[in-house]
């Protein structure tokens, strides 16, 4: 990892030369990227006021899980979707606050991407000014006619064309990768841009965290149980305990591992057997960060193999998630192999698609 460096480079310019290796390029790539960038600046500006202009605070909808949702939720959802609809970059768009595929308005013409996120995730953060983000990945669409599909949507993370992610922290940034290693950028507020600051970052090699809900203990499987004394430096020999940091907001869990080292787990567990599959959405949070922190060197998991591999099957699917150092992520594999047969018989049915989630309405 870089850090510092003397020439001053926008994301802009980034991820300009970036495509400027592929001479088949055509622009349509970076400008989407742009696009996001742009969103999250303006996502950044409302964030940071959110306690002064009084954006804060719920609305009296519900999105389709029955949560309530914090306006700043509504308000950056609006803008990535007004930033992307009419670009004839997208031809759908699939939000995690939508139950469903979101179209292009047809007269604004149609493109050859479609776009995935989760507007603010971690929003149980916001009235408590902590680190909230912004989520997102992009797909090839494949299918034939102009309109994008389902199925363009639900492709496995392996056929991922982009990702990122924007932290809105201490300070702003967006982290992204197109599959050329995964680089950091931080917004300047003077200026508005955001400048490189973090240029392919790897995750260390020695790990520092772990980050968990500790507050699940009870309900956890007894792998996940095990494997979480054998981070604490309890269960096995041989090696020191891991710090444990857990903000609740994966956007920062995630980006202080990145680039600390360490692993978060949101794990499934069997409180409800006919949904053993833990919390986080496969589409909008795991395969993004997933493809991320792949790119970085580490690797991402449900505890019974590569987050990249599932095969979508439905759009608000949920996945249990180890995501950080490869090492740390396959002994969590193991673990689960080891010792909760009980729980894989009751979420690989899931994994295959053969008894879908019933999504409640909102
Ligand atoms: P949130 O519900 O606040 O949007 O998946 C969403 C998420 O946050 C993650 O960002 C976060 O890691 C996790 O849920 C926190 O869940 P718990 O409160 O159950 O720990």
């Amino acid at each position: 990892m870089t850090q510092g460096k003397h020439r001053l480079v926008t994301i802009e310019r980034h991820i300009f030369e970036q495509q400027q290796r592929f001479p088949q390029a055509t622009g349509t790539f970076t400008k989407m990227l742009q696009d996001m960038a742009l969103a999250a600046k303006i996502i950044a500006n409302q964030t940071t006021r959110a306690g002064l202009t009084n954006i804060i605070g719920a609305t009296d909808t519900e999105n389709v899980f029955g949560e309530r949702q914090q306006k700043l939720d509504l308000f950056a959802d609006r803008t990535i979707y007004e930033m992307n609809d009419h670009t004839r970059r997208l031809a759908a768009m699939a939000s995690e606050e939508h139950e469903d595929i979101i179209d292009i308005p047809p007269h604004y013409g149609f493109g050859n991407y479609v776009l995935l996120y989760d507007p603010l995730d971690g929003s149980s953060n916001i009235d408590v000014n902590a680190s909230i983000g912004t989520i997102f990945s992009i797909h090839r669409k494949y299918t034939r006619g102009e309109r994008g599909t389902m199925e363009d949507l639900l492709q496995e993370g392996k056929r991922l064309v982009a990702a990122g992610y924007v932290i809105y922290g201490s300070s702003t940034m967006m982290v992204y990768t197109t599959g050329q290693g995964v680089h950091g950028f931080t917004l300047d507020p003077g200026i508005g841009e955001f400048i490189l600051s973090h240029e392919n970052i790897r995750v260390p090699d020695q790990p520092k965290y772990y980050s968990v809900n500790q507050g699940n203990e009870k309900y956890w499987t007894p792998g996940v149980r095990r494997y979480v004394k054998w981070l604490q430096g309890i269960e096995g020999e041989g090696h020191d305990p891991l710090g444990h940091r857990y903000i609740g907001s994966m956007v920062g869990d995630f980006h202080r591992n990145l680039l600390r080292g360490g692993i978060f787990l949101y794990p499934g567990d069997l409180q409800d057997k006919s949904k053993p599959y833990g919390k986080i959405r496969l589409m909008f949070e795991a395969q993004a960060l997933a493809f991320i922190m792949e790119q970085a060197g580490g690797y991402a998991s449900d505890g019974a193999g590569d987050i990249l591999d599932i095969r979508p099957h439905s759009l608000h699917q949920r996945v249990p998630l180890f995501l950080g150092n490869t090492d740390l992520v396959r002994k969590a594999e193991s673990y689960i192999r080891d010792y909760d047969q009980e729980w894989l018989v009751h979420y690989l049915p899931y994994r295959r698609g053969e008894k879908p989630e019933k999504v409640k309405q909102g």
